[in-house]
């Protein structure tokens, strides 16, 4: 039996004469995501990357011409040219800059198999070559995991330990969803998914008569449950109607005095901000009618029902992706903690359900196999979204989680496993931040912009073309993921580059340990026997996980209550946090004396400019991120080739524009084409287009050229969330649309680039 396991699912790969015709949803998946159709026809198509490439003018003369990245053509050359050369800067840099001028921060997703992760090798390799300097944090969460450990506490600790769906169909009656509970993000979890859960979890709480409130400004953020009600709020402004809840509970006499008295610290200093003793401004439902454009009257009435019935509070990742978006966190943990049922089941507060596949499964996780990455000598790090702001001002001081810190000074570039022009904010900022570093390196399957806008490009395996072993964090299978299919082109695995450069460089030993790819399978499948006994989990020996080819992990049975401990025995179970309760207040965080996050959670008016539609980029329903948009799934979704994006009637009617036109976005930092959906199902002022379509400007390597595909990063803003996490913030956009009527440029964003000899 030979499965491969991927982010977003387990697939039996069919091979017919060695070529890869379809993949197979495992059978006891009810709900598989369609996304792996995506892979067959994508894996050998033209966008594949074949043999190693290094771009002319730096194969010429190394680090010379950096303006030409993304623009002139690429040499292809054979894997020792390629490893020589890397293994040649990578020693001048060191030898010239030290190990500090090497950014090895490759923030990125990679593929689901435990063993080649990108990442995991990329690291590894840097450290063992001296070190490299960091990026924490992540995209997902990036204010969410600096706040949290601070008021209650650490952010894998809290996701690892939801109250199960199981529970919540059993005691909760009130599901407050802000952000909604998207089925298609659940199809995902990094690492696997495989076996889907939030539709059976959503039809057992229908069915037990769990009332659902969706708190987005898409309808389609919660769709299933029978009792739905749909509350359209304004993006941004979630804080405003938490504070509003809050208040009518407070003057009502609905919140729990006991259990803020034992549980929480700080209260009053909050209360006196909610009541307007502060700044004279009650946050009464009236004031947030304003903001959210919810009415008063349903703002009350939510409140009185949440007051009343046992609730769970759930917030979306997406709402902290903004500027401060430190503060729906905050306030999320908060309103639970005046309702009192935090620790209770079926109530408190979520971080996430239905943002990844496993959250809310119940089961204890153990940590599955890993490649160990080592210690890394080089202190300096960046939070990981200040990368534009790292390349365009080293020396630069900038402030995080109650430090200040130093832009390091980076002359060499190093990735595997991720996209930055998928990810990251203001796309025109990163391509001058892009011209500063002397050398760029990638190891890539497809021609990415992140491919094409580097300097040396080597060309990886992907996960069917290679052994590995599928285990996510509560997964409820192991997967031994059997190769399905020869290297494509040249490619190699990550390991087998970063062996060849440690070889070079002299500290293959060290690197490697001796072992090949697949007796390190064995080992690191072996190292993680021992974790997973701590857990009461029982793994099979490794021969026999590999001829069975998938191994049901058996989790000890739990009835999971988040904070039931902590609620149970506050004296003897308390919080990780500086008074061992929920923060309410913070002195810690008041200590750092941030205007942009204060000591306890507040409203903190937007600096949003002038345009009148809103920019939602949220997680694409047809692929994970940017992988596989080259894929038919992902094309067949687009409109006029471009990506979709979607408008409110009125707002499409009041700009003369129908389904199926493409239009202009754009706002001060640029603009990009997108294909239109008008649709009842978003509020007004809001406009929405999925992450992930190829950056696919119409002059490539120029500043401020129009993106021609619908790449939304192209006009987000690249600033910190605050200056407590220094989080990504590509929520917080505003734009305007117009109808395209000039001659449509065609997409090229999945050509290869130019080759020359
Ligand atoms: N505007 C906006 N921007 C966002 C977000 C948003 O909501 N709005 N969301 C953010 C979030 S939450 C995230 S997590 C990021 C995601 O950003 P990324 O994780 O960078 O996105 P991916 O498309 O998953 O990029 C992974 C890349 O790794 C490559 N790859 C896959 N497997 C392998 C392998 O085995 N070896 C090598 N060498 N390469 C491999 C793939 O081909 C792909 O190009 O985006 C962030 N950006
Ligand atoms: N298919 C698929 N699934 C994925 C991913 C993917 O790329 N593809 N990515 C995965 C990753 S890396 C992550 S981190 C998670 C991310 O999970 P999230 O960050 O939560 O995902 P999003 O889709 O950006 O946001 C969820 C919804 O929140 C709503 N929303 C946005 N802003 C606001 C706001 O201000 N207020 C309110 N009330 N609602 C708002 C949007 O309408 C959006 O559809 O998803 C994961 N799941
Ligand atoms: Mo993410």
């Amino acid at each position: 039996m030979t499965f491969t396991s991927l982010h977003w699912g387990a697939y039996r790969p069919q091979v017919v004469d060695g070529k890869l015709v379809s993949m197979t949803p495992a059978e006891w998946d009810k709900d598989p995501s369609p996304i792996g159709a995506s892979i067959p026809e994508a894996i050998t198509s033209p966008t594949r990357i074949l043999r190693p490439a290094v771009r002319r003018s730096y194969l010429a003369e190394p680090g010379s011409h950096p303006e030409l990245r993304g623009k002139e053509p690429f040499v292809e050359v054979s894997w020792d040219v390629a490893l020589d050369l890397v293994a040649r800067e990578l020693k001048r840099v060191k030898a010239e800059y030290g190990n500090q001028a090497i950014y090895g921060g490759s923030y990125g997703w990679g593929s689901a198999g435990r063993f080649h992760h990108a990442q995991s090798q990329l690291h590894r390799f840097l450290n063992g070559f001296g070190g490299y300097v960091a990026s924490t944090d992540s995209y997902s969460l990036g204010a969410g995991r600096v706040l949290m450990p601070h008021i209650v506490g650490n952010m894998d600790w809290l996701l690892a330990a939801h109250t199960s769906w199981k529970n919540l169909a059993q005691h909760c009656e009130l599901f407050v969803a802000f952000g909604g509970l998207p089925a298609k993000n659940a199809q995902t979890s990094p690492g696997g998914a495989s076996d889907h859960l939030l539709s059976d979890a959503l039809d057992a709480m229908s069915e037990a008569g769990v009332q659902f409130v969706n708190v987005s400004p898409l309808r389609d953020d919660l769709s299933g449950p029978t009792l739905n009600q749909w509350l359209p709020v304004r993006p941004g402004s979630d804080t405003a109607l938490m504070l509003a809840l809050a208040y009518v509970l407070v003057t009502e006499g609905l919140h729990n005095e006991a259990f803020i008295q034992r549980y929480t610290v700080g209260y009053e200093r909050f209360r006196d901000y909610l009541l307007g003793a502060v700044d004279g401004q009650p946050k009464n439902p009236a004031w947030a009618e304003a903001l959210t454009d919810i009415p008063a009257q349903q703002i009350t009435d939510l409140a009185r029902r949440m007051g009343r019935q046992r609730t769970m509070i759930n917030i979306a990742y997406s709402l902290q992706r903004s500027v401060h978006g430190e503060q729906p966190f905050w306030m999320t943990v908060t309103l639970a903690a005046l309702l009192g049922q935090i620790g209770l089941p079926g109530g408190g507060f979520g971080l996430g359900y239905g943002c990844m596949n496993n959250t809310g499964s119940g089961r204890k996780s153990f940590s599955g196999p890993r490649f160990a990455q080592g210690a890394n000598p080089v202190k300096a790090f960046i939070p990981v979204a200040r990368v534009t702001d790292m390349l365009l001002n080293p020396g630069a001081t900038f402030d995080y989680n109650g430090k200040r810190q130093q832009y390091p000074d980076i002359r060499l570039v190093y990735w595997a496993g991720g996209n930055i022009f998928h990810h990251h904010q203001d796309l025109n900022r990163l391509l001058e931040a892009w011209k500063k570093p002397q050398t760029l390196i990638v190891h890539e399957q497809y021609w990415t912009a992140q491919a094409k806008y580097s300097d040396i490009v080597l060309p990886a395996t992907t996960a069917l073309e290679r052994n590995d072993i599928g285990s996510s964090a509560s997964d409820r299978f192991m997967l031994a993921m059997q190769q399905a299919i020869t290297p494509v082109g040249q490619a190699r695995d990550d390991y087998a580059i970063f062996a060849g450069v440690a070889s070079r460089l002299g500290f293959a030993d060290s690197f490697t340990e001796g072992r090949d790819a697949g007796q390190w399978l064995r080992f690191i499948y072996d190292e993680s026997r021992g974790r997973a006994e701590e857990h009461g989990i029982e793994l099979p020996d490794y021969d026999a996980f590999w001829r069975d080819g998938l191994f049901e992990v058996v989790y000890p049975e739990t009835d999971t209550v988040l904070l039931k401990a902590f609620r149970d025995d506050p004296v003897a179970h308390p919080l990780p946090t500086p008074s061992g309760r929920i923060e309410i207040f913070s002195e810690r965080i008041a200590s750092f004396d941030y205007a942009d996050c204060p000591g306890h959670p507040v409203w903190l008016d937007k600096p949003v400019p002038g345009l009148p539609l809103h920019l939602l980029s949220n997680q694409p329903k047809t692929r994970l991120h940017s992988q596989y948009d080259h894929g038919s799934y992902s094309r067949a979704s687009k409109v006029q080739q471009r990506e979709p994006l979607t408008i409110n009637v009125d707002d499409a009617r009041e700009r003369g524009i129908v389904d199926g036109d493409v239009v202009k976005v754009f706002n001060e930092r640029g603009a990009f084409l997108a294909g239109v959906i008008v649709s009842a199902d978003i509020r007004p002022g809001v406009v929405q287009i999925a992450t992930g379509a190829w950056f696919d400007p119409v002059t490539p390597g120029e500043p401020n050229s129009l993106d021609k595909h619908g790449n939304p990063n192209m006009i987000t803003a690249d600033v910190g969330a605050s200056r407590l996490s220094q989080g990504c913030s590509a929520q917080t956009a505003t734009v305007e649309v117009e109808k395209w009527d000039q001659p449509l440029p065609d997409i090229t964003a999945f050509d290869p680039p130019p080759m020359t000899l």
